[in-house]
């Protein structure tokens, strides 16, 4: 079947804005991407029909609003294929997911000496979050390192893991080279040192199938937003043993079964990790996403996004002066780069004045920056109504620019 480009884009109404006065060209996908009508009526529709707060009332639209949300939930495990709706905790979204992991498992199981082992080309927020666990615990960070394509040197990841490693937590696919990482290799080798693995999906998710039993991770987290959804939600998967062992997150309403002022217990799971009342929308907007990626299949989009990426790659190479940053054998579409003697940020200006938006910045990942020992980076990043047309709008947009800048 051929790819439903024309049918796809028609179903995002934000593809039609002219951006001083020039067709949107929208490559800032990996950042945020946008909203297919589903998601959007499936907003106006609930604030319009049965919105009401969840797990709450008996009240009809209580139970209207809280049939929806756990409608998302069901959702959301099938895509990933969990085994149970009890393993998928709404959070904020992957930063939120990331710090729910360190604040509960890593305070409860990370002790001083022991180590977390991360990768060279990770977001901030699958760094940080572990610094600041590291620091209070007197435990160590190490990180795996990479080559200059963007990939991970498994050797020297393999030689990292040992008795004191207490958690591998290494991002799927990388937002700042569109590096894709061997995950299930990674995963196979912490096994066999009975080491848990948290994959950061944040960026994997809307490009290919993920499905996290056949993965076998402990841990997989992601974002919204990335995957077509509202901002505001994301996912934390979590085996259902683990998130059983681990403490609460944040306490309140709705995480907890009895509060007497001397003792209070905890719901079960999922809820004992969705303190207070969640972003109930967003969530339901996550469903209808979810339900819109599954009417054209992720295999589909997968092989539309790498034919994407073949193409803006063999057209980059073309233009003088212009250095990809991120050249992976693995890679999704995420197309970083920079132009001799153009900052990033004047890059991103001018290609903004054409109509066409990308990121130009560190993309949150500074170690990333130092590794190639550039300020920033220039970013196109595709999704799954981008065309070739628009790559061509890009280069000729960049081509353009050198002749400005001389
Ligand atoms: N990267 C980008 O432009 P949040 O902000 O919580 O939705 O997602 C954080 C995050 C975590 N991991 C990876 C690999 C990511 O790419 C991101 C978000 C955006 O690249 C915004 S900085």
């Amino acid at each position: 079947m051929t790819y439903p480009i024309e049918k796809i884009r028609a179903d995002f109404p934000i593809l039609n804005e002219k951006i001083r006065n020039k067709p949107l060209v929208y490559l800032d996908n990996a950042a945020s991407c946008q909203k297919p009508q589903v998601v959007i009526d499936s907003l106006v529709n609930l604030y319009s029909h049965d919105y009401a707060n969840v797990h709450r009332g008996v009240h009809t639209l209580s139970v209207r609003s809280t049939d929806l949300f756990e409608a998302a939930r069901e959702k959301v495990k099938s895509f990933i294929n969990a085994k149970s709706e009890k393993e998928i905790i709404f959070v904020r979204g992957a930063t939120d997911a990331v710090n729910l992991v360190a604040q509960t498992y890593g305070k409860a199981n990370i002790h001083a000496g022991d180590e977390i082992i991360i990768t060279a080309m990770e977001h901030h927020s699958n760094i940080v979050p572990w610094q600041m666990l590291c620091e209070e615990k007197g435990a160590i960070l190490k990180v795996a390192p990479m080559n200059l394509a963007g990939e991970l040197l498994m050797p020297e990841f393999e030689a990292l893991l040992n008795a004191k490693t207490k958690l591998v937590s290494i991002v799927h696919m990388s937002n700042a080279l569109g590096t894709i990482n061997p995950v299930e290799k990674i995963i196979e080798l912490a096994h066999a040192q009975n080491i848990p693995v948290l994959l950061d999906g944040a960026q994997a998710i809307p490009h290919m199938v993920v499905d996290v039993q056949a993965l076998d991770c402990d841990f997989y987290v992601f974002s919204g937003h990335k995957l077509y959804a509202p901002t505001g939600v994301g996912v934390l998967y979590g085996k259902q043993a683990l998130l059983e062992a681990m403490p609460p997150y944040q306490g309140g309403g709705d995480m907890i079964r009895t509060v007497t002022f001397e003792k209070s217990t905890y719901a079960g799971l999922p809820h004992k990790f969705e303190a207070g009342t969640p972003s109930i929308a967003e969530v339901i907007g996550l469903g209808a996403a979810i339900g819109y990626l599954n009417s054209i299949g992720m295999e589909a989009i997968a092989a539309h996004e790498a034919e994407l990426l073949a193409y803006a790659t063999e057209q980059a190479l073309k233009i003088d002066g212009l250095k990809i940053i991120g050249e992976a054998k693995e890679k999704g579409g995420i197309l970083s780069f920079t132009l001799h003697r153009i900052h990033p940020h004047d890059i991103g200006t001018m290609l903004d004045s054409l109509g066409i938006a990308i990121r130009a910045g560190h993309h949150c990942a500074m170690p990333v920056m130092d590794f190639y020992k550039v300020p920033a980076t220039a970013r196109a990043s595709f999704a799954m109504y981008n065309t070739k047309a628009e790559i061509d709008v890009l280069m000729s947009g960049i081509r353009n620019l050198i002749e400005m800048f001389g």
